[in-house]
């Protein structure tokens, strides 16, 4: 995701914080966050291209075999260097920190939240587990209405921008608001399940990426070839997976960061 949708997944997220979650983060947090995880979820963005972090660039995505619609761990995360493994990364680093404060190693965990915090998003972009051929649709070139762009920024970014000019007076507020709507009535019989993992797993990012590379080849690649113009028809048909996944992404950081921060020791 961009700026928008990163932002989105966090602040619907710390509305679903329990008290030990809202007092660690908060402990956690750069002082430039001004208590807000929000502010601080595209972070990762940010650094990725400065050369002391360039290492952090692949933790973005987990690109999956062309045409094949699924996914694997041992496959589409070599040497656990993908964004699946970095949700594993990330959780075991804040989970052991959390339970032992004594630990003997010193993790970031200003860092390890920030990153958490972002790849939990990132994982829920159907792109960024998208075919590898085409770089999660970077290469696929599109018109969005008029503008020249890529698949993957369309999915990042342009569904979002037109949703907030379309629906929402320009305003990103607005919109976590009817997305905060939905998670309170439409959605409210599905969030149990959304967050909910494996007994004994605080996150379950292979699941994540199982949905989103489904969804991508149900929804992001279809239709969607390279030179195609896309408007109406698409906006108003994927713009309900995107908000579908922005609320999951939420729903799902809140539910690994209450089970990281609740364990004792
Ligand atoms: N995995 C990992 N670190 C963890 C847990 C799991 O790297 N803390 C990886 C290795 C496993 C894969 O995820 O092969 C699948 O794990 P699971 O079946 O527990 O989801
Ligand atoms: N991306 C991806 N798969 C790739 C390469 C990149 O999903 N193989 C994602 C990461 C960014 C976006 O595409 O969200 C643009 O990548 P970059 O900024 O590295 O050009
Ligand atoms: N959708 C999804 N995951 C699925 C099936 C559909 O995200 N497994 C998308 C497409 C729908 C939207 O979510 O337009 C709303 O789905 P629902 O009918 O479950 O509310
Ligand atoms: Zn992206
Ligand atoms: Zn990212």
């Amino acid at each position: 995701w961009g700026d928008d949708g990163h932002y989105s997944v966090c602040k619907i997220a710390q509305g679903y914080f329990e008290e030990d979650t809202v007092v660690a983060v908060k402990k956690l947090l750069p002082d430039y966050a001004d208590g807000e995880l929000a502010a601080v979820c595209s972070w990762p963005d940010e650094i990725k291209k400065l050369p002391q972090w360039r290492w952090t660039s692949a933790l973005h995505f987990a690109d999956t075999p062309d045409y094949k619609c699924n996914y694997e761990y041992s496959r589409d995360c070599p040497k656990d260097w993908c964004v699946t493994g970095a949700i594993f990364n990330y959780t075991n680093q804040l989970m052991s920190a959390s339970v032992n404060s004594q630990s003997i190693v010193h993790y970031n965990l200003t860092e390890a939240l920030m990153f958490l915090s972002h790849y939990m998003g990132d994982i829920h972009q159907p792109l960024h587990e998208g075919f590898i051929g085409d770089l999660g649709g970077n290469k696929i070139k599109v018109h969005w209405y008029n503008q020249e762009t890529n698949l993957h920024r369309v999915w990042d970014d342009m569904i979002i921008e037109s949703a907030l000019v379309t629906y929402y007076n320009s305003s990103l507020p607005r919109m976590i608001h009817a997305l905060q709507t939905k998670l309170k009535n439409g959605w409210s019989n599905d969030v149990p399940a959304w967050a909910s993992c494996q007994i004994n797993q605080a996150t379950c990012p292979n699941l994540y990426a199982s949905e989103s590379i489904d969804l991508a080849c149900k929804y992001a690649y279809r239709n969607a070839t390279a030179g195609t113009t896309l408007g109406d028809y698409y906006f108003v048909s994927r713009l309900p997976v995107v908000e579908k996944r922005l609320a999951q992404g939420g729903i799902r950081l809140a539910a690994t960061l209450n089970r990281i921060f609740s364990a004792k020791p």
